[in-house]
């Protein structure tokens, strides 16, 4: 369905995306007042910052919906924060916010409504967009998920021969991946042991053939993970697993009971010979990497229960309150996108690496990175200029304690500046003799040397040998935030997503980016279409590319296997 104004065609609603039409983010008085800030500030370290202030630990920090964030270890002071705060209001964060919330077509190029945070309001709430009352559509699906999930987990529901059901292969890629794939392993100490969960979703033939190598068919469901029910590498593998299916049980009919689907095409996916009855849908203001609190969540509530499911959503839900509620200067998401923006844009950093320090958010970072670099890797406004600074930074990360082992190295003493967000809990979920202590007592020592390093004069101090004082010399002053809360929990993983979906937001606000589009994908796309024409064609075909790309062609039609 289509969100308010999303009837318009598409030069009236980019006008509209321009009514506003914000001058260039480079001129405003508010821009120029933080670049001579950070110019003052890039001569002054962290060790000063925190020697000036004694209670900088408490005044830079900041609690909402079960999480605290210290960011007292980045390089800014009051001012800075003032003056980003000013930054937000100048450029209508607090309207694009009501904007949002309000189910506006914020999605300029794509004219639809960005209202992810409908996924969560909860039952009683109201939100009526375009005549429809999205609050009771949401919760008629999630009670289907939940009943369906409930006859699964309960064994009540049974494959084509009549045996339960033991293993659940989720087919989708990209946001129809990405979220059920770390909400799961996040979530996985709360999960049923008695179902067996498993992802696929490259096209790469092995990812299927692996993740199905031991499984039994007639104890395997499949869920068919799309939106649009047309992406090919989810279709080719969706087609794969009915061959592999049928092929044990050798009846048609099994379809329905071992393959369900998640998606807004009821008629592709009727095509495809899912029944719609088993089909649960979601709608068009849903972007696939906001989406894991919906329906695309169906892996999600099969392996934790519609119980924990809904504590999730109430995490979501508390974050997004805060974030609608709360006093700029105390409001964690508008914080936390806005020292992105004084990262990126005046201190020059253009990574972020993100750090759980905790095993079960180990695809944390891979689930951030397409959050943020998909929604915010963009170049021109709403209106289509340049937006004429740095926009979205590197994101990376892997969990903590491996991390320093590996490329730590570089975030301490390399020549390029990385920011880090660390991520703990206070109780551990598995305790093991004195290992959380141990693992989070890393996490806090690596910002403290981040922040502090060492010096030379500390270092000679200790008697190293001048030689090797170069070597053994930690600059500091690198900045990071810790993010902790008590424990990881449904509602804790709900409020960190909407938490980082937010800042996402605060930052495409402030470079005038529509934060939900991603038309960077298409040109591949289309490209790999045409060429998989040529690659599969029976004769050599005539070659129009580029030297380089015909010459990878030629040598793979020469070098490949043949096909089985
Ligand atoms: C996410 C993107 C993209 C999308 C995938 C899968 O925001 O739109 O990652 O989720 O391309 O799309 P389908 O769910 O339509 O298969």
């Amino acid at each position: 369905m289509r969100a308010r104004g999303a009837r318009r065609g598409i030069d009236a609603g980019m006008s509209r995306a321009r009514t506003g039409t914000l001058p260039r983010l480079v001129d405003t008085p508010q821009w120029r007042a933080l670049q001579r800030h950070a110019r003052g500030l890039a001569r002054v370290h962290l060790r000063e910052l925190f020697a000036a202030d004694p209670q900088r630990g408490k005044r830079f920090a900041v609690e909402a919906a079960g999480w605290y964030f210290d960011h007292a270890k980045q390089r800014l002071d009051a001012r800075a924060v003032q003056l980003l705060l000013a930054l937000a209001q100048a450029r209508g964060v607090p309207q694009r916010i009501a904007a949002m919330f309000r189910g506006e077509p914020i999605n300029s190029t794509e004219q639809r409504a960005a209202l992810h945070v409908a996924l969560r309001l909860p039952r009683g709430r109201r939100l009526r967009v375009d005549g429809r009352e999205l609050v009771a559509e949401v919760h008629s699906v999630l009670e289907r998920m939940a009943a369906f999930c409930e006859r699964v987990r309960s064994g009540q529901w049974r494959g084509h021969t009549g045996e339960r059901i033991r293993h659940v292969v989720n087919i989708g890629i990209g946001g129809s991946d990405l979220g059920p794939v770390m909400a799961f392993e996040a979530l996985r100490h709360y999960a049923t042991r008695e179902l067996d969960l498993r992802f696929v979703s490259n096209v790469d033939g092995t990812d299927l053939v692996e993740a199905t190598r031991d499984l039994d068919p007639a104890r395997t469901l499949f869920i068919v993970c799309s939106k649009t029910f047309t992406t090919q590498e989810t279709l080719a593998n969706a087609r794969a697993a009915r061959h592999w299916l049928l092929a044990a049980l050798g009846d048609e009919r099994a379809v329905a009971r071992h393959f369900v689907a998640v998606s807004t095409n009821a008629g592709e996916v009727a095509a495809f010979g899912i029944d719609p009855a088993n089909m649960f849908g979601f709608w068009d203001w849903v972007g696939g990497r906001y989406s894991m609190d919906s329906a695309v969540g169906l892996s999600t509530m099969l392996a934790i229960g519609p119980g924990h499911f809904a504590d999730l959503l109430a995490g979501f839900h508390a974050m997004d309150e805060h974030f609608r509620k709360a006093p700029p200067a105390r409001n964690l998401p508008l914080l936390h996108g806005l020292i992105g923006i004084w990262n990126g844009n005046f201190l020059g950093i253009d990574s972020l690496a993100v750090l759980p320090y905790e095993q079960y958010l180990k695809r944390l970072p891979a689930y951030l990175q397409q959050l943020l670099m998909e929604s915010n890797g963009k170049r021109v406004t709403h209106a289509g200029r340049a937006v004429g600074v740095h926009t979205c930074p590197i994101v990376w990360g892997e969990p903590g304690t491996n991390g320093q082992h590996s490329f730590y190295q570089l975030i301490h003493q390399g020549t390029r500046a990385v920011a880090c967000d660390f991520i703990g809990f206070c109780a551990e979920l598995n305790p093991l003799a004195d290992q959380h202590d141990l693992l989070i007592a890393n996490m806090f020592a690596q910002g403290e040397a981040l922040a502090f390093g060492k010096t030379a004069a500390e270092l000679r101090g200790e008697g190293v040998p001048a030689a090797l004082v170069p070597h053994r010399t930690f600059p500091g002053n690198r900045p990071s935030s810790t993010l902790l809360a008590r424990r990881l929990e449904p509602r804790t993983l709900g409020a960190l997503v909407a938490l980082y979906e937010h800042s996402t937001f605060v930052q495409g606000a402030i470079w005038d980016i529509d934060s939900f589009d991603q038309w960077g994908v298409e040109l591949g796309k289309v490209l790999a279409r045409r060429i998989g024409d040529e690659l599969a064609a029976a004769k050599a075909p005539r070659l129009h590319h580029d030297s380089s790309t015909t010459a990878l062609i030629r040598r793979y039609r020469r070098l490949r296997t043949d096909r089985p």
